[in-house]
């Protein structure tokens, strides 16, 4: 046991701490500045909710990205400076978002940082990010992350212990003076045991036993996931080692983009399609997004969260927990709504960003929620969980095929769509545009739904007619608060609807995103391609945001 000082540094504020729509996301330069990170651990910790930092205890991990170390140091010296008791840090720092939430859950901690910043690239010309999360095992709610920032502004020390570097590789507790000490945890064993406890694992093994080739193949995308596919899918369910790929986690994910969508996750993508996989999959970053990719058919994260709804009482967990309601967040499609409908369930809408679902699933109203950024998840944590929804639809195809062998995604997928209809939806990113240029394109949206709004509503264009519109405005049905302006709602007669809104997880310029949605009960529309499905609606969302004329873009980064 060796004791250690406290020291207390004078610092000055740093501009633009402010946490956006998951955490604090900055070139790893902003945080490699003396004083940045320390001042944001002690604003943090400052502003935890009742009981406050004092004899705390928090769970510290990340996705490994570069930096990851220096900020682990750097949270222990100003947590022991600080009075907190005890850490708990997933092994070398790393832990998954959903990993890290199932810690703080299950040890009953009082918060933790993840250190992430998702999807973003990393690596010393890239991106860092912290996130701080609270004892539900969520993202902190606005009330917090806006506390954080006003402190942030104001700070005037920190409050550092005069530690050594603690060694992370080796597992076991150690104590530090009278009353702190850090617990080295393995990073992937208690999130195995959680998933184990969800889902039929010995159907899902079983399946894959009767159909050696039906082949999967999951892309963890250099980022957090690998050693925990690895032991899931390889050495749990059996699959052979080649179903894994970009399965080592580096500090700056081999140099691309982590995010698992058409884009980024192209070499996922081209080889289901060369090699005839059925089951393609992959996470991001931090392992809490997901993508679901069949031979020659793309499951839109919408109707994903639609689909393991409809089939929920399948999976051992909501056999036993029972299906409350359900949420999505605002610009995901409305397909989750026609089977909470169906099934006789609440079914809420709430803004970007996964720490609006927490309240309704600390309250008990919601089962599974779901993003149409490729996250989906349940109550079993309260962040969204790549692996999870892996596992969901493994689940569902395992149990599927004991009625009718041979149901693959596609099967799925259009028995959903017969049943309830098929919502098109695509999502057009125009990326780290200047910020000004972003900012135009929400003010020139807002004229047209408030002072123009008279010669707007009726407008038709093309075969559209305007009906209604909104900027999004959310009331937390638990704690009454209010959330304004969380997007451009415009919505057609035909019951169709554009969203736009500003990107909240860049580091740079601003990200402009527009969401375009149409439903149809057309079965001849259920197969037919999303891109050519929407394009009347994309070329008047175009039309009306006038997107390209105000960001010099034709086209967008990415589509979805
Ligand atoms: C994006 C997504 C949002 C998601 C957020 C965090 O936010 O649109 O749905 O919750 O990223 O996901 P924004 O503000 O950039 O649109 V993650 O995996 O980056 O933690
Ligand atoms: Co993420």
């Amino acid at each position: 046991m060796s004791t250690f000082v406290i020291n207390t540094v004078v610092t000055t504020p740093f501009e633009g701490q402010k946490l956006g729509t998951s955490g604090l996301r900055k070139r790893v330069k902003v945080f490699q500045q003396e004083h940045y990170t320390a001042n944001f651990v002690q604003a943090s910790l400052n502003a935890m909710p009742s009981p406050g930092k004092k004899g705390a205890t928090l769970v510290v991990g990340g996705d490994g990205r570069y930096y990851t170390k220096e900020a682990a140091q750097i949270i222990i010296r100003v947590a022991a400076g600080n009075g907190v008791s005890k850490l708990i840090i997933g092994r070398n720092a790393i832990l998954s978002t959903p990993a890290a939430s199932n810690l703080i859950r299950k040890r009953h901690a009082t918060g933790g940082f993840l250190l992430t910043a998702s999807h973003n690239p990393g690596g010393p010309d890239n991106d860092f990010g912290i996130k701080f999360n609270v004892s539900n095992g969520g993202s902190a709610p606005e009330k917090v992350t806006d506390r954080i920032y006003e402190l942030s502004k104001q700070i005037k020390e920190y409050h550092i212990a005069g530690l050594p570097e603690v060694d992370l590789s080796e597992l076991g507790t150690k104590r530090y003076g009278e009353d702190f000490t850090i617990e080295v945890v393995d990073s992937v064993e208690d999130y195995v045991q959680l998933v184990k406890e969800i889902f039929d694992f010995e159907l899902i093994k079983q399946f894959f036993q009767k159909n050696p080739d039906y082949k999967v193949l999951f892309d963890s995308l250099h980022g957090v996931t690998g050693p925990y596919v690895k032991k899931i899918f390889v050495e749990e369910l059996g699959l052979p080692s080649t179903s894994i790929q970009n399965a080592i986690p580096l500090p700056d994910f081999g140099g691309s983009h982590p995010d698992p969508n058409l884009t980024y996750a192209r070499s996922l993508v081209d080889r289901v399609e060369k090699e005839n996989i059925n089951f393609g999959a992959a996470s991001d970053g931090d392992g809490d997004r997901n993508l679901i990719y069949g031979k020659s058919v793309f499951v839109n994260p919408s109707d994903s969260l639609a689909v393991i709804t409809a089939n929920a009482e399948i999976i051992p967990y909501f056999k036993r927990t029972g299906l409350k309601g359900v949420a999505r967040s605002m610009p995901t499609s409305g397909a989750v709504d026609l089977v909470a409908k169906k099934k006789g369930i609440e079914c809420f809408e709430t803004p970007t960003g996964w720490k609006f679902f927490g309240n309704l699933m600390d309250a008990g109203r919601i089962s599974i929620c779901g993003e149409e950024s490729f996250g989906t998840g349940s109550d079993h944590i309260r962040e969204k969980d790549g692996i999870w929804a892996v596992l969901a639809w493994l689940n569902i195809i395992a149990s599927a095929n004991e009625k009718k062998p041979g149901t693959g995604i596609k099967e799925i997928l259009l028995a959903h769509f017969n049943e309830y209809g098929r919502n098109f939806f695509a999502r057009y990113d125009y990326e780290e545009v200047e910020e000004q240029q972003g900012n135009n394109v929400i003010n020139h949206l807002t004229k047209l739904i408030s002072t123009e709004r008279d010669s707007f509503i009726g407008k038709t264009y093309g075969n559209f007619t305007v009906k209604d519109a909104d900027n999004f405005e959310y009331h937390d049905p638990i704690d009454g608060s209010s959330s304004k302006k969380q997007g451009i709602r415009i919505f057609f007669e035909d019951g169709s609807r554009i969203v736009s809104r500003l990107s909240g997880t860049g580091s740079h310029g601003a990200t402009v995103r527009l969401y375009v949605e149409k439903y149809s009960k057309d079965p001849l529309e259920y197969e037919a391609d999303t891109q050519k499905a929407l394009k009347p609606l994309i070329d008047v969302a175009l039309e009306i945001s006038q997107i390209p004329a105000f960001t010099g873009r034709n086209e967008p980064t990415v589509i979805t």
